[in-house]
């Protein structure tokens, strides 16, 4: 049994520029996922074979030196424990330039680097007490040649694990620079396994005989590209696949959509966002609804931030203003109709709970009104 770490789009040397000056410092924090995994990768009852990175190392095809320097020394403690490392490059950190960090180190590079830009015979191996054929590339500008789909280079009739590794867009033509894949042929390809980076979300697709994994990037890069946080752990046998999906890290944005007609006040969403308070936590509110009050994002920050390692609001919200109300509760039209029924029933009812729901209803039906008229005029 081989018992492989299928590990991609870590995006090493990312920075949130957002973050004003604290960015540097969360960048450090955030390049530190390799040394942090040290100890997992290394115990002895994981008993891991094989650590394979399937691009997208880092963030850029130019990261700091030191920054290289402290992820070869930490790949080369793996290989020192009898690991096998291959890293295939991704299109964040392109092999392509004369001055891409593979061109650069490549001569140092601990453990397998990828770096044939076509489809190629697979290596062979012998990892984990079983034979090992991988199959692999190293996406270059001007070199690789994908005509439509790649297409791969089939499986030899050898026994034994045969496992391939690419860096792109699996059943999705982009048009743009990069590897366009499909399951299809990498499946007829006959592989056991395809490690697969790129995409950032983890997903998993079986075809046949062949498992595809996308791994999926475990550390978040901004609110729109929340990491996953978890470690995909692929256990081979020829003809038998197991991954197992282990929780790692403690995902550290959150995007909170809030509806804020349910909140009778400013202090009322305050408590309800402080319940959320947590050091480590960057999040993003998305407020959206109707406000009955004022809503002042600054000074909500201004009170709440400290509680937070960085908070920022999304302001779509509707302000109700009670003049407004008045006004429409006068006219003769849809509106004035809708604002005068559920007036009644407000006025109406001694159940709280049903007051409750009628203002509710009120504030909601106001802003439905309000953004249909912001569409139109
Ligand atoms: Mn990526």
């Amino acid at each position: 049994m081989l018992r492989c770490l299928h590990l991609a789009d870590l995006h090493l040397g990312w920075s949130a520029a957002w973050l004003g000056p604290r960015a540097a410092d969360y960048a450090r924090q955030r390049d530190r996922i390799l040394g942090s995994l040290s100890a997992w990768v290394l115990a002895p009852e994981r008993q891991l074979d094989l650590v394979l990175i399937v691009g997208d190392l880092f963030e850029t095809h130019r990261p700091p030196a030191a920054l290289v320097e402290a992820v070869m020394a930490e790949l080369q403690a793996w290989v020192d424990a009898g690991i096998t490392v291959i890293t295939v490059p991704g299109n964040h950190d392109e092999i392509t330039y004369h001055d891409s960090v593979y061109q650069r180190y490549g001569q140092r590079w601990p453990g397998i680097l990828i770096t044939n830009p076509m489809p190629a015979p697979p290596l062979e191996l012998a990892v984990g007490g079983e034979k090992l054929y991988f199959y692999s590339l190293a996406y270059t500008g001007g070199l690789t040649k994908a005509d439509g789909f790649l297409k791969p280079f089939p499986r030899v009739p050898e026994p034994g694990i045969h496992l391939a590794a690419f860096h792109g867009s699996l059943d999705w033509q982009t048009g743009e620079r990069g590897l366009p894949l499909t399951s299809e042929l990498l499946a007829a390809a006959g592989y056991d396994y395809v490690a697969l980076g790129h995409f950032h979300k983890p997903k998993r697709l079986q075809v046949g005989a062949t498992t595809l994994v996308y791994a999926g990037a475990i550390a978040s890069k901004g609110f729109s590209d929340i990491g996953c946080g978890q470690l995909t752990l692929v256990s081979l046998q020829p003809g038998t696949v197991q991954v197992d999906l282990i929780p790692w890290l403690d995902v550290d944005h959150q995007v909170l959509e809030l509806d804020i007609s349910r909140f009778a006040d400013e202090e009322e969403l305050i408590t309800h966002l402080m319940a959320l308070a947590d050091p480590k936590l960057l999040l993003q509110v998305q407020l959206q609804g109707a406000a009955s009050f004022l809503l002042d994002c600054q000074a909500l920050t201004g009170r709440l931030a400290r509680h937070f390692y960085h908070l920022e609001f999304v302001d779509t919200t509707v302000h109700v203003a009670p003049a407004l109300l008045e006004r429409w509760a006068q006219e003769s039209t849809i509106r004035g109709l809708f604002v005068r029924r559920l007036q009644k029933v407000w006025q109406e009812t001694d159940d709280e709970w049903e007051k409750a729901v009628a203002a509710l209803a009120l504030r909601r039906g106001m802003a439905a009104f309000l953004e249909g008229e912001g569409q139109h005029g």
